[in-house]
């Protein structure tokens, strides 16, 4: 069923990153949903190069994922990366969506589970995003459960995030997640932390202080063939951590504006964002961006360890 033929015409390493994976050196994809549809622009796009700039100062390759004419594009360049974060015509594309845009040639925006696919084709192992989509809040109504879980039960790579949004019932994502044996690491950290919060109010599976014993396990997982991901949850640095009970507050008031105003599916995401950004007077879209940039960091150096380990270790 596989067909490489298709394969190398439909998901296109740049040249800096087809270098990288070449040489063995580490590589760090990153998500394009979170500049398409997670922050307004041009702050979007200031982010994204940031990103970059990040994880290359650390001795990694930024690889940002999206579609782009039918093509699954793995690591883009300055006009690209504008474009994702200027155009409202880029769809928000989950692992449902690519089969159609591929075969339309059109552009979309990749999320977590997408940019997994993507990574997991090009052979990136480590990917950085801000959080992962999870169980929503009155899922047991509605079935509303992001697509991220089960890609993360089926795809070999480690997702570096900030835990899960509490737009999101978090202990809900943390069963759905054990149920589909995603080990979830906490790194620093024995608090799956809540995106804005680094306590959220439920614990790790496990913790890790060295991104060393991180890549141990990553390493030890696939290769006895044991599919799927791996979550490592890195807080939100302490100067940047959003007070909790304003935040909270916040989101109660999104969640309700969402539910009031009819928004459904992959749109409530974005809305519940942008509503929020509104209520914290960009507190939470400043808040938003640290977080990424201390993930793009962690995963960089994860990347790196990986990168470097000796294969029995
Ligand atoms: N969480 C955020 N910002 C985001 C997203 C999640 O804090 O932009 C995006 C990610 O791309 C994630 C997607 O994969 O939303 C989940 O969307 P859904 O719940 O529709 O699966
Ligand atoms: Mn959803």
């Amino acid at each position: 069923m596989i067909d490489d033929r298709v394969i190398r015409d439909r998901v296109k390493a740049s040249p800096e990153v087809a270098a990288a994976l070449e040489e063995g050196r580490a590589v760090v994809a990153l998500e394009s949903t979170i500049i398409s549809h997670g922050m307004p622009y041009p702050e979007n796009v200031e982010s994204a190069r940031t990103c970059e700039r990040i994880i290359r100062e650390e001795g990694a390759t930024p690889a940002t994922i999206a579609i782009i004419g039918g093509v699954i594009r793995v690591g883009l360049s300055e006009e690209e990366l504008e474009h994702m974060g200027r155009s409202s015509e880029v769809r928000k594309a989950s692992r449902r969506d690519l089969p159609m845009l591929l075969a339309g040639g059109g552009d979309g925006a990749t999320t977590v589970a997408s940019t997994m696919i993507g990574a997991s084709l090009a052979g990136v192992r480590v990917f950085a995003t801000g959080g992962i989509g999870g169980v929503h809040r009155g899922a047991q109504q509605t079935f509303d459960i992001s697509a991220d879980l089960m890609e993360l039960a089926r795809t070999p790579v480690a997702v570096v995030c900030a835990g899960a949004k509490s737009i999101l019932d978090i202990g809900l994502t943390l069963e759905v997640l054990e149920t589909h044996g995603v080990p979830v690491i906490g790194f620093g950290t024995d608090a799956f932390p809540a995106f804005y919060v680094r306590d959220g109010g439920f614990p790790v599976d496990e913790r890790a202080d060295d991104v060393r014993d991180i890549a141990r396990i990553m390493r030890l997982k696939w290769s006895l063939g044991i599919s799927g991901g791996i979550v490592v949850a890195n807080p939100i640095p302490r100067e940047h951590e959003l007070d909790p009970a304003l935040i909270s507050r916040s989101i109660e008031e999104a969640v309700l504006a969402a539910e009031s105003g009819g928004v459904r599916g992959k749109e409530i995401t974005p809305f519940i964002l942008a509503r929020l950004n509104e209520a914290t007077q960009g507190r939470s879209l400043a808040a938003n961006k640290q977080l990424v940039y201390n993930n793009a960091r962690v995963a960089a150096r994860l990347a790196v360890a990986y990168a470097g380990l000796d294969p029995y270790q």
